[in-house]
């Protein structure tokens, strides 16, 4: 009998031991089931300047203004390699003697808001157009006006296009001009008051070469300004 369950007490033990080792190989199978939606795709890498200011305006007598979010963006998720494109790329625009600054300031990487910081284009509806010399499948623009105080910029579109003239498949992703007045059409979007954190719109991964965006002034003056903009996106196949 002693040598009987002395049997019974080893097939037990092995049955254990064996379940025991194959429990962990069985977990990787799971894995694929419990990822994410949208696995491969990363925050694109974006580098905020440091901010001039801080808190919510609350005296800005802008119609159809977006209220702040109140805590940081959102990562903008898109394929991994997504870089910014635009970084040192060719700019012209409906205003090339700017007031203040130059035109490549737009792209040249800084992103201080401080004086000596932006471009100063002439009053009215003025653009810039970034050159991306080649067609790239764009996932974001990010763009930032002015941050040195809370400011709103008026009648701000951003559109994709295959040329530079702005005729050939021509794509919109951001219009607050809901009057029209830029001339591309009357848009829905929101007015919104410019930080540190810039506006990031989404282009979907639409393939372009060049990348306009138009202003109207702001409301504090009639001047249209520039820190940087970027444009996140990789070479088209
Ligand atoms: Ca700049
Ligand atoms: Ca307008």
């Amino acid at each position: 009998m002693a040598r009987h369950s002395g049997l019974i007490r080893t097939t037990l033990g092995l049955a254990l031991l064996l379940s025991l080792t194959v429990l962990p190989a069985a977990l990787p199978a799971q894995a694929p089931a419990q990822a994410p939606a949208g696995a491969g795709l990363v925050p694109i890498p974006i580098q905020l300047p440091k901010p001039m200011f801080e808190g919510t305006p609350q005296n800005l007598t802008v119609p159809n203004l977006q209220k702040p979010l109140g805590r940081p963006r959102d990562p903008f998720l898109a394929p991994a390699g997504v870089t910014n494109v635009a970084k040192g790329k060719k700019v012209t625009s409906s205003d090339m003697e700017p007031v203040i600054g130059e035109i490549e300031q737009v792209t040249d990487g800084d992103k201080k808001g401080a004086d000596g910081s932006f471009v100063e284009l002439g009053p009215g509806v003025q653009y810039v157009t970034i050159d991306l010399g080649t067609p790239q499948e764009v996932y974001a623009v990010l763009f930032w006006h002015f941050h040195k105080t809370p400011r709103v910029y008026l009648d701000v579109v951003v559109q994709l296009a295959d040329d530079a003239a702005f005729k050939k498949n021509v794509r919109t992703f951001f219009n607050n001009d809901a009057d029209n007045t830029v001339g591309v059409g009357a848009g829905k979007d929101m007015n919104y008051v410019e930080t540190a954190e810039g506006k990031l719109v989404d282009a979907k991964g639409s393939v372009a070469r060049y990348v306009r965006l138009y202003s109207r002034g702001n409301n504090a003056n009639e001047l249209n300004h520039y820190v940087e903009a970027e444009v996140f996106g990789r070479p088209a196949k």
